[in-house]
């Protein structure tokens, strides 16, 4: 029994249909899904990976076929049939990439804006209101009380709020300030500062990214999510977690000697967890009050009379050989607290003790 060749060529479509489906829905290469994001942005590469997989087996396929079937036979001298050009075939596999980078551009275009890549007023929402470096250089706050008016004539960078989610605040807002080599997190609605990031599971956050030296680049690979930090700019990622666990935060933007190392943890949790860790960051204000009075008793000098900081400074400058020159060159020429400098250097100018 023979069967036609037109039958056989089917069959195979069909069957390198199933395995590419198949492969590009179970290749295993992406880590959980622990965002509302990571299913679009998944489906999007697994269709990609559909597509490359058909092509890959379309292509080998072929050419193996043809290695074996159309090989020399033993003691055929002749040359083969001159083949030049074929109009069809080539506006047939022009047409089939055009199709697909069509196809997957509007997919992505949709993919993009689903997340919240469109945004329009992310950049002019109130809500970008990121502690800044003051005009001459110095004090940079991470907790800025009384944020600057956000400018309103650029887009946002990064991923703002998805379409249903434009003209609703998020139900949390995290400054992220990615400096050589750590990320720093502040929560300016509870005064947090800390190195891991904690965000409630299936709630609204805003991360607001900055950064204190060069570029940075914010990952999350559990979310898809991924921006730059770019000094002088803001930009940001507004996502919702959905699943809890504690995934890690990558710099993935090489930006020196140990960028390697630039990595922290978001803990996403269970509401009441989270407010717990939150309950724990929050120092409470008895034993607060605490510790300031133990501080003050420990600084006061032999006479009773308050040291300030400068007092202590002093014979540390001495012992380094700094004189009120230098600390008055490193005041203009360094962002440093500079309250304790200039009076260390006024110190040091009328002879001390
Ligand atoms: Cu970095």
């Amino acid at each position: 029994m023979k069967i036609p060749s037109n039958i056989l060529t089917m069959l195979a479509g069909i069957l390198l249909t199933l395995v590419s489906i198949w492969y590009g829905k179970n290749h295993g290469l992406m880590p959980v899904q622990a965002s509302s994001d990571a299913a679009l942005v998944d489906g999007l590469f697994d269709t990609m990976m559909i597509i490359s997989t058909a092509i890959f087996l379309l292509v080998w396929g072929v050419l193996i076929i043809c290695l074996l079937k159309f090989r020399r036979q033993p003691g055929d001298e002749t040359d083969g049939p001159a083949i030049e050009g074929n109009i069809p075939l080539e506006i047939v596999w022009t047409a089939i990439p055009v199709v697909i980078v069509l196809v997957l551009g509007v997919y992505s275009f949709d993919v993009y804006n689903s997340m919240g890549g469109f945004d329009p007023d992310a950049a002019g929402d109130p809500g970008v209101q990121v502690a800044m470096a003051s005009e001459d250089g110095t004090a940079m706050s991470l907790m800025d009380a009384a944020p600057k008016k956000a400018h309103h004539n650029h887009m946002a960078l990064g991923i703002g709020a998805s379409p249903q989610n434009i003209g609703s605040p998020p139900d949390l807002t995290v400054n992220v300030l990615g400096m050589q080599y750590a990320w720093i997190y502040t929560y300016p609605d509870l005064g947090i500062t800390t190195g891991e990031l904690h965000v409630p599971a299936n709630k609204n956050v805003r991360l607001n990214l900055k950064s204190q030296d060069v570029i940075h680049a914010f990952w999350l690979p559990e979310f898809r999510i991924k921006q730059d930090t770019i000094p002088g700019m803001e930009s940001e990622l507004r996502f919702t977690p959905t699943r809890v666990g504690d995934y890690p935060i990558v710099c993935a933007e090489l930006c020196g000697a140990y960028h390697g190392g630039m990595a922290s943890r978001l803990y996403v949790q269970a509401p009441e967890d989270y407010d717990k860790w939150v309950q724990e960051q929050m120092p409470a204000p008895e034993s607060d009050s605490q510790t300031a009075a133990d501080l003050e008793k420990l600084m006061a000098a032999p006479t009773g009379e308050k040291r300030s900081d400068a007092d202590y400074l002093v014979p540390v400058a001495h012992q380094m050989g700094l004189d009120a020159q230098t600390l008055d060159h490193l005041h203009h020429t360094m962002p440093m607290p500079s309250d304790a400098l200039k009076q260390v250097s006024a110190n040091l100018a009328t002879p001390a003790a």
